[in-house]
């Protein structure tokens, strides 16, 4: 498939030295908390599923960084990045996917389904499309509130095929709701490319037939996905939903189970070179925000939290089996 393929985010990053850091942080908090969920679902530790999000940080680093506390968030099965830029802690993500009961869903939810009503992380939803009807009943709740709150939907390109994406971006410009849906185009839908399922590959043109606000941006560029989010925020908070389009990629398999037989690796490997954590590095560091001595501190700090966090969620305890039949349907 022939992605598009801008030249890697560059020039100056526009924020005082220490906002630029939490943001390259956060962005290396998912991707080494992630790297490390591979070798333990390589080593038996963690199972079921587990889709990565490696590639793709800028996007919920810079749209988090962007939100306020009390906003609602949806996401899809990737999810473990928003998560924990949300404000669910690292342990308790990892707790969950190991399947413990410290886990944010009690150990029942696992990868797809982390859950945490405090900070307002509604999933988590291993449903394609799934989370998009709910971000509009959220989004329908605060209206008829009168609460200032907004509520961020995300969701990848194979969800803009689904019929519940159409009725969901219907719903949402007729009744003026306080919505963003945040697409996080990466091109595939598991092994299919956009341009073999999707009529209309430019996503825009789609949500803009509901009358939906709609712009794209290099979902590679933090600094480009947090200006796009904050004036996405405004606006729907102000008028009406707005639907971003983050172009973006995904650097590992779909899952843990895809042999990626439909895409090219050298097309990976370019890809590469437009990575969101190097290339936002190397703009820090060439206008004097950032050493590459601070640079390995900050992941040293970061490879300790993912280590607290293993061990918090080795020694977190399984759910008595007298549980079993709590919190279902059909006891
Ligand atoms: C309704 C529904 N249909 C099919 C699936 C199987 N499935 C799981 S992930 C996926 C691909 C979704 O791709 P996209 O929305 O682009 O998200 P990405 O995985 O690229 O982040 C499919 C078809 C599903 N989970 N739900």
């Amino acid at each position: 498939m022939n992605t598009p393929f801008p030249p890697p985010p560059s020039g100056p990053v526009p924020y005082p030295a220490e906002k630029s850091i939490v943001l390259l942080t956060d962005m290396l908090r998912i991707r080494r908390m992630e790297e490390k969920c591979a070798e333990l679902y390589g080593a038996g530790r963690i199972r079921g599923f587990l889709h990565l999000y490696i590639g793709e940080e800028a996007v919920a680093t810079g749209a988090m960084h962007a939100l306020k506390p009390g906003d609602n968030v949806v996401a899809t099965y990737r999810e473990h990045g928003h998560a924990l830029l949300k404000g669910v802690s690292m342990q308790r993500i990892m707790a969950e996917m190991f399947g413990k009961i410290d886990g944010c869903s009690r150990g029942r939810g696992g990868s797809m389904h982390l859950f945490d009503a405090a900070t307002h992380f509604f999933g988590g939803n291993a449903i394609v499309g799934g989370g998009l009807p709910l971000a509009v009943g959220f989004g329908l709740a605060a209206k008829m509130r009168g609460e200032d709150r907004l509520t961020a939907c995300f969701f990848g390109d194979g969800a803009v095929a689904e019929g519940a994406f159409h009725e969901s971006l219907n719903l949402a410009a007729l009744w003026n709701l306080p919505v963003v849906f945040l697409c996080e185009n990466n091109f595939y839908a598991m092994g299919t490319a956009i341009e073999r399922s999707q009529s209309q590959p430019d996503l825009c043109v789609k949500a803009a037939a509901y009358g939906v606000e709609a712009f794209a941006v290099d979902g590679m560029d933090v600094v480009e996905v947090h200006e796009a989010a904050k004036r996405a925020r405004d606006h729907a908070l102000a008028s009406g939903p707005v639907f971003v389009e983050f172009r973006t990629y995904r650097f590992r398999a779909h899952s843990m189970f895809d042999p990626e037989l439909y895409r090219d690796k050298a097309e990976v490997e370019k890809w590469k070179t437009r990575g969101p954590i190097h290339t936002f590095s190397a703009r820090l560091k060439a206008q004097g925000d950032l050493t590459e001595e601070r640079f390995m501190e900050i992941d040293a700090e970061v490879a300790r939290e993912v280590e607290r966090a293993v061990a918090f969620a080795e020694a977190a305890g399984w759910e008595p089996v007298e549980n079993l039949a709590t919190q279902v349907y059909a006891p």
